[in-house]
């Protein structure tokens, strides 16, 4: 069986690869050409665990290739961005492109499957349509599944294997075929439904998400107020066996939680109060940060800060809505601040101002701040601190520093009192 996968980014290319190597004949489609050929050298552009090696071995063994043009194939699998607008509603177009991109090679019997992200309806009022227009009926002469991708950035490789797939057809018989596709390679459950259902629980599982997290930011931000230590409330309210408070920190970003919420707002905005509001909260999160910079060098002329972690979250080089992002930009605009700014997994081509290296960036510093939980900034060398900044103290928007117990660095961290 021959496999098309259109888009070459965080999620295409992982799934290509994961079928190569079941044995599949994988040919990636991007339209951007550098990807493509970069790919066809067995290299990557992307940062995942385990990727650059199984995208090598898949390669040079023949079994994944790229082209900028699609073709002919049994399977072909959506994998292209669904961006916002500056409204906040969906921006289906890469999809639309795709699937017109795609329609040329369509043949009776051939499964076509949507693994982006999409408002619920999208399957049924804007693929089949295009589908239709092509002369083919999308109800009978193919099938089309919605499979929502689940993966988590970091841990790509073993979720694309292991997690539960549902796969929403666009007819019953669609959902098995498509479905079927992916028993082939994944070990978890697949599941089959309607391409609605699909939609809408992708869309609700990243809301859930979002959600909870707005809660613990308000918490971390009542924290602030009452003088209460948020982190340890959420520790202890956690043991509760129903209880699950998420994490607080300098705002959600990447390209899932902070998008995909304004998706089912978009479709039913009166509706959708409790959603908004937590989207609300959480972009209100890199001012709180700003804030509690301010205050904690109030005192002042000219802090030196070392802001460490550019990355929506930590371990991947991903910036995409990255509140660490925002913030060091923010800092970087007030010239009251002397700005320096370090990420261990981004590369200079990324941003638009310069990176300091980790001792560049604490060298005289008044003040560190970890905005990402990268593993490097888990634990610091304590003796460069005390010998490189003026004055040792650390700001742990993510509450992921271990320090020894008798520590001579002051850390403060979100919803402690500062
Ligand atoms: N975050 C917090 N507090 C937490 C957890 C996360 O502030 O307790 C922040 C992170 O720092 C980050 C943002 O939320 O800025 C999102 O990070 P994430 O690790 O929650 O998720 P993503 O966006 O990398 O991946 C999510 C996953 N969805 C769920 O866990 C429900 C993944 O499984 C999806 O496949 C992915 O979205 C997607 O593509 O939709």
């Amino acid at each position: 069986e021959k496999i098309c996968v259109i888009g070459l980014g965080y999620i295409g290319l992982p799934t290509a690869s994961v079928f190569a190597k079941a044995g599949y004949e994988v040919v990636g489609i991007d339209v951007n050409e550098k990807v493509v050929d970069s790919l066809n050298k067995g290299k990557i552009h992307i940062e995942e665990v385990g990727l650059p090696e199984l995208v090598e071995e898949v390669v040079s063994k023949g079994k994944l290739r790229a082209s900028v043009t699609a073709e002919k194939a049994d399977v072909f699998i959506i994998a292209v961005p669904t961006p916002i607008h500056d409204d906040y509603s969906a921006n289906v177009d890469y999809v639309i492109d795709a699937t017109k991109g795609i329609v040329p090679f369509l043949e009776k019997g051939s499964v076509v499957i949507v693994e982006s992200t999409i408002p619920p309806r999208t399957i049924d009022d804007v693929v089949a349509p295009i589908i239709k227009e092509a002369g083919f009926d999308p109800f009978n002469d193919v099938y089309l599944a919605h499979c929502p991708e689940r993966v988590l950035p970091g841990r790509i490789l073993i979720e694309l294997i292991e997690n539960t797939r549902i796969v929403g057809g666009l007819t019953p018989k669609a959902a098995k075929k498509a479905a079927d596709v992916y028993r082939a390679v994944v070990t978890g459950d697949v599941i089959e439904t309607e391409a609605v259902t699909a939609e809408m629980s992708k869309l609700m599982e990243n809301t859930f998400r979002d959600v909870n997290i707005a809660l613990a930011n308000e918490l971390a931000k009542i924290s602030a107020r009452l003088g209460v230590n948020a982190h340890h409330v959420i520790e202890l309210a956690n043991r509760h066996p129903r209880v699950n408070i998420h994490l607080p920190g300098p705002g959600v970003g990447g390209h899932c939680l902070a998008v995909d919420p304004y998706f089912i707002i978009e479709k039913a905005k009166e509706e959708s109060p409790l959603i908004t509001e937590s989207r609300r909260i959480n972009n209100s999160m890199p001012d709180f940060v700003v804030e509690q910079i301010d205050r904690m060098t109030a005192e002042l002329d000219k802090p030196a800060l070392a802001i460490c972690g550019l990355t929506y979250k930590g371990n991947i080089d991903d910036i995409r809505e990255s509140p660490a992002l925002e913030i060091a930009e923010k800092l970087r605009r007030d010239s009251r601040y002397d700005v320096r700014i370090h990420d261990p997994h981004v590369r200079d081509e990324q941003v638009s101002f310069p990176l300091a290296s980790f001792k560049e960036a604490t060298k005289d510093a008044h003040l560190l701040v970890i905005l990402v939980d990268h593993n490097e900034f888990k634990s610091v060398d304590e003796k460069l601190l005390l010998d490189n900044m003026k004055t040792p103290v650390i700001f742990d928007t993510r509450n992921c520093l271990k320090t020894a117990d008798d520590t001579n660095l002051t850390v403060y961290r979100i919803g402690d009192l500062t």
